[in-house]
């Protein structure tokens, strides 16, 4: 790998941090190499202490586990604790926003309050709960108690199951995976990938299924329901990303994790005039906040606060030199934040229980005094300013366009009276629009940063595959400029810049953070259900991909994609690749099952091929592989019509 990312400003800071001998990520990395072959294939086992074990991948002894257990029970034991771990982080996100809108409903002096009555409205509906006369808060207590209740619920099911397509929570139901308890799933998962439970790597399998789809139809779906309640339903708006966003004169506080109940205050407090005030009396000419990762994403979407980078970018907003403070909650935030802020003036903040880092200071943050606390931080920050020395922020910053909500796409896609997804669907009948890519997911310093989400989307887009877009990939297709209406006539093929250009948006479409992918789940349901490409999900022409993917998250995300019936391709490998019995499983026979199937693919350009011929593939069982023009009937061909 010659340079380290496509991004120059990462490479202009990369070359800085090597002469102050400045470690990042890309150090670690490379530390680590030789990797471990066992772990890079998923053989290794340390489930208990008569191990660790690993397999031989050349076929020599040892071929078990002391235990006796094989290969592929091995890798599946291992893949599904990944699942297990991606969806417990999703869902614990979601339990808090369940219980800040709770506090909200209940209390009117939190600084919470429920902002999109339209959405709660909906919500209850799905979950049967009456909302006609009656006030918001009330409506709202009853909805996060029942969602609440989806996390210890031991039988049944998760609520949102319900906005699958009928076909396909048959299929679920057929298979025994619909999820009772978001908790209950992952405890089981647990349990049964401890020593001496689970054997058998297809019954693993199919309950990594329950436990994925106890995240993406739960956890993630109740975070991204509820907050669209709590903060508002994104629509599309006008942003700036990467390192360029940071200020050279005003207070710089980065933003840094996930759960929007942190940042939405900042937001708040950040706008105060006393605190805008006291800036400018500490030299500065007001406040910037800005985002990294998905928290990045969340209020960027809502109020346009700008992002300055994806998960590899976290370090080098630190060594700018221009920021007071790094705020940081919850999954994705590296430890080493710690020592690079050692080396400048910047103030690592943590401010949840659950995740500390020895070296930062401690602000805890609650529901209850959410306004307060997050006043509290920014005053941090801006007593900070002082003590900056020499900054080095480099130029790069791009425009994006971002909100693509599902309500947001049915809306641009028919208006306000007649809003739907027919006209998407009827766009993937006439060929104009060949199919939609969700493409999501991580940066890797295995691999060149941003190159994997750039270098696809490319590809896609010029083959008239729509892409929707979450995560820190959607973060590196807009610093490439991908995200403008104007990158249509650039960079998409002439059929999706057509519609692009109808309806005014970018062949690119930012969704929003990870556990937004829940809105790919409920527009891929609505796809399905208008009619016109098949009943199931697993009819339609998509396709999933993760091209630079690291995180547990991912691989619950992957499978609950899969499990939904979508084909998923993640880039540079997948650490399941030391049992061939177990990849002819998710490769091969899960598309028996589910209807979708994981496959692992490092070449990009390989990967758009897989995408591209799986979405011509659905397009031929459709019958709608040659492009068809609609006949626009004149009054004698109509006459003729009658009988
Ligand atoms: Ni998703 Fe978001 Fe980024 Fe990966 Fe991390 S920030 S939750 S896990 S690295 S996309």
């Amino acid at each position: 790998m010659s340079k380290k990312s496509i991004d120059g400003s990462v490479n202009h800071l990369l070359e800085n941090n090597k002469q102050k001998s400045l470690e990042t990520v890309w150090d670690r990395s490379d530390q680590q190499k030789p990797r471990c072959g066992f772990g890079e294939r998923g053989l290794c086992c340390h489930n208990c202490y008569m191990g660790p074990c690993r397999i031989n991948p050349s076929g020599k002894k040892p071929q078990k586990g002391v235990c006796g257990a094989t290969a592929e029970v091995i890798v599946a034991r291992n893949f599904a604790r990944m699942i297990a771990g991606g969806a417990a982080a999703h869902s614990d996100h979601g339990r808090e926003v369940a219980k800040t809108l709770l506090l909200a409903a209940n209390n009117p002096d939190s600084s919470y309050s429920i902002k999109d009555v339209n959405k709660l409205n909906k919500v209850a509906k799905v979950l049967g709960i009456c909302f006609q006369d009656r006030s918001k808060e009330e409506i709202a207590a009853e909805v996060a108690e029942k969602v609440l209740e989806n996390f210890g619920k031991q039988d049944g099911e998760v609520s949102f199951i319900k906005m699958a397509p009928e076909t396909r929570q048959a299929r679920w139901g057929q298979l025994g995976i619909v999820p009772r308890g978001i908790d209950r799933e992952i405890v089981e998962m647990m349990h049964r990938t401890t020593m001496g439970v689970d054997h058998d790597h297809r019954n693993i399998m199919l309950h990594g299924a329950r436990t994925a789809l106890a995240d993406g139809w739960g956890g993630s779906m109740i975070a991204t329901e509820l907050q669209d309640i709590l903060f508002g339903t994104p629509s599309p708006l006008r942003g700036q990303v990467n390192l360029g966003v940071l200020s050279e004169t005003d207070v710089n506080i980065i933003v840094h994790g996930h759960e929007p109940i942190l940042s939405e205050m900042l937001v708040l407090a950040s706008q105060e005039q006393e605190l805008i005030d006291l800036a400018k009396s500490k030299g500065a000419t007001g406040i910037n906040l800005a985002g990294i990762c998905c928290t990045a994403n969340e209020i960027l979407l809502r109020h346009g606060v700008p992002i300055a980078g994806n998960i590899l970018q976290q370090e080098l907003a630190v060594s700018t030199g221009a920021v007071e403070a790094m705020v940081v909650d919850v999954q994705c935030i590296m430890p080493s934040l710690s020592e690079v802020c050692k080396c400048y003036h910047t103030q690592l903040i943590t401010t949840s229980t659950k995740a500390k880092i020895e070296g930062a200071k401690h602000l805890e943050f609650t529901e209850k005094n959410a306004l307060k606390n997050a006043k509290k931080i920014i005053k941090e920050a801006i007593l900070n300013f002082p003590n900056r020395g020499n900054v080095d922020i480099p130029k790069e910053k791009m425009d994006l366009i971002a909100g693509f909500s599902h309500e947001a796409i049915i809306y641009m896609l028919g208006g306000t009276f007649r809003g739907s997804y027919v006209p998407l669907n009827d766009n993937i009948i006439n060929g104009r629009i060949k199919g939609v890519a969700g493409v999501v997911g991580c940066c890797n310093p295995k691999v060149t940063h941003d190159q994997g989400h750039v270098s696809l989307v490319e590809e896609l887009i010029a083959n008239d595959i729509l892409v929707v877009q979450t995560g820190c990939s959607a973060i590196a297709c807009a610093k490439a400029g991908f995200l403008l209406p104007e990158s249509a006539d650039k960079y998409a093929g002439k059929g999706l810049a057509e519609v692009c250009n109808a309806v005014g948006m970018p062949p690119v479409l930012h969704s929003g953070s990870c556990v937004d992918n829940s809105r790919i789940l409920i527009a891929l349901s609505e796809m399905a259900k208008i009619g016109g490409l098949g009943k199931d999900i697993s009819d339609l022409p998509v396709a999933g991909a993760a091209p630079e993917w690291m995180s547990e998250k991912a691989i619950s995300i992957g499978q609950y994609f899969v499990a939904s019936g979508v084909f998923t391709v993640f880039g540079i490998g997948l650490p399941v690749q030391g049992s061939q019995v177990f990849c002819r499983h998710i490769f091969e026979e899960f598309e028996g099952l589910f209807g979708g199937m994981w496959a692992a693919e490092p070449d990009i350009k390989k990967m758009a091929g897989l995408i591209i011929n799986h979405i011509n593939k659905k397009r031929e069982k459709l019958g709608i592989s040659k492009a068809k023009e609609r006949v626009l009937y004149d009054m004698e061909m109509r006459r003729g019509l009658e009988v």
